[in-house]
């Protein structure tokens, strides 16, 4: 079923992608731009931007060039949240079940390779606001399986690199990906470690390019909406449990890690632990461009409740950014 929904998409990015796009060449990378819930924006921390609005829900990062996290570096702090991540302040309001649109600013052809979500509880008064990364511990929600799609050839050839991978779907959506917060998640605030792993250099020494994105989320209950658990109703264990540090979440030595993608592979091992059990990975089907209605509002977390994140000139910052993008900033290859 999952495969049958792969090759239909397959033949859409066939028909949408202009040829000159596959030899296009490569000078940035990316990090998340925005996340969409319910067709509401919410803006995510742009690293050239100087200062970032107070109520960006992404974590800061030192990463001017959009650049990766080495394998050298998987046990180091950076690879939590990229190069000196550091909490933002703003949540996104979510509830069990509900569909996110991570929305990357750009995707190039060539970094080919596996799209992955994690999520990690906080316990802080201020939700991740105040959060000890290094304490944090991920669970995965989505592996992007099957991340190689097709082992030779398909529409996305490009030089140096064989078959399809699930990075062409996620570049066919507008360089987005749809990740479901888990129906069962218990409430709460919780860290979204969203990551893209390339491959395109991985047969190299230390080559392969890992480029991690962090957001908050603010997990709100079934019905009441307060965050608070409630002991009896559904089986809220999602990924209780099962966290590790996202220091060693990778070795250099993987079989996904350490892979020459300019060969036909025959299988491809994603990295990582595998896909907790109640998580809800949205099929490859599904994954489509995000649909904009307006700003969302971001959350300040205040011990068991949330309260919109007060209005202060991140308004309209927010304002300013969303007419920049209406307008239509241009993709990053
Ligand atoms: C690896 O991490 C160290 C600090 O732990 C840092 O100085 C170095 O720049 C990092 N290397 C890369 C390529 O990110
Ligand atoms: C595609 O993504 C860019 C950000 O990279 C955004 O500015 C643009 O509005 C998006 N287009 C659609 C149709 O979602
Ligand atoms: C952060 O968490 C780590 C790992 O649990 C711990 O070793 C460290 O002392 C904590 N740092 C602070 C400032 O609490
Ligand atoms: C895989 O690539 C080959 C060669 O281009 C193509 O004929 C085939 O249809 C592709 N398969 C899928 C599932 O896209
Ligand atoms: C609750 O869900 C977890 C993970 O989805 C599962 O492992 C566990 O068996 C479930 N427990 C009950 C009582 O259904
Ligand atoms: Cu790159």
């Amino acid at each position: 079923m999952r495969s049958s929904a792969a090759h239909t998409m397959l033949s859409v990015i066939a028909a949408i992608l202009p040829s000159s796009l596959l030899l296009a060449p490569v000078a940035a990378h990316s990090h998340i731009a925005y996340v969409v819930v319910d067709g509401l924006l919410y803006p995510g921390f742009d690293p050239r931007r100087k200062p970032n609005p107070a109520n960006v829900v992404g974590w800061s990062t030192t990463v001017e060039d959009d650049g990766f996290v080495p394998p050298s570096n998987y046990s180091k702090p950076d690879i939590i949240c990229h190069l000196n991540g550091s909490p933002a302040a703003a949540h996104v309001p979510v509830r069990p079940g509900d569909k996110m649109h991570i929305q990357w600013n750009g995707w190039p052809l060539s970094h080919v390779g596996p799209v992955m979500s994690y999520l990690a509880p906080c316990s802080g008064k201020a939700g991740c606001a105040d959060v000890n990364k290094t304490a944090l511990e991920f669970f995965k929600i989505d592996d992007g399986a099957p991340v190689l799609l097709n082992r030779t050839g398909g529409p996305g050839t490009r030089p140096g690199v064989m078959g399809q991978w699930v990075t062409d779907l996620l570049i066919a959506a507008n360089n987005s990906w749809v990740v479901e917060i888990p129906p069962q998640l218990a409430p709460g605030a919780y860290v979204l470690r969203h990551e893209l792993i390339a491959l395109h250099y991985a047969a190299r020494p230390d080559g392969t390019q890992n480029y991690p994105q962090c957001i908050n989320l603010w997990v709100a209950g079934g019905s009441g909406g307060n965050g608070v658990a409630t002991s009896s109703g559904p089986n809220l264990s999602v990924g209780k449990g099962s966290g590790v540090p996202a220091t060693r979440l990778y070795k250099t030595t993987d079989p996904g890690i350490s892979v020459d993608v300019s060969k036909p592979l025959s299988t491809y091992i994603i990295p990582g632990p595998p896909v907790v059990s109640g998580a809800a990975p949205v099929p490859m089907a599904s994954q489509t461009k995000a649909v904009l209605k307006g700003n969302g509002t971001p959350l300040l977390v205040q011990g068991t409740t949330a309260v919109p994140f007060p209005a202060t000139t991140a308004t309209k910052e927010t304002a300013r950014r969303r007419a920049e993008m209406v307008g239509g900033a241009g993709i990053v290859l």
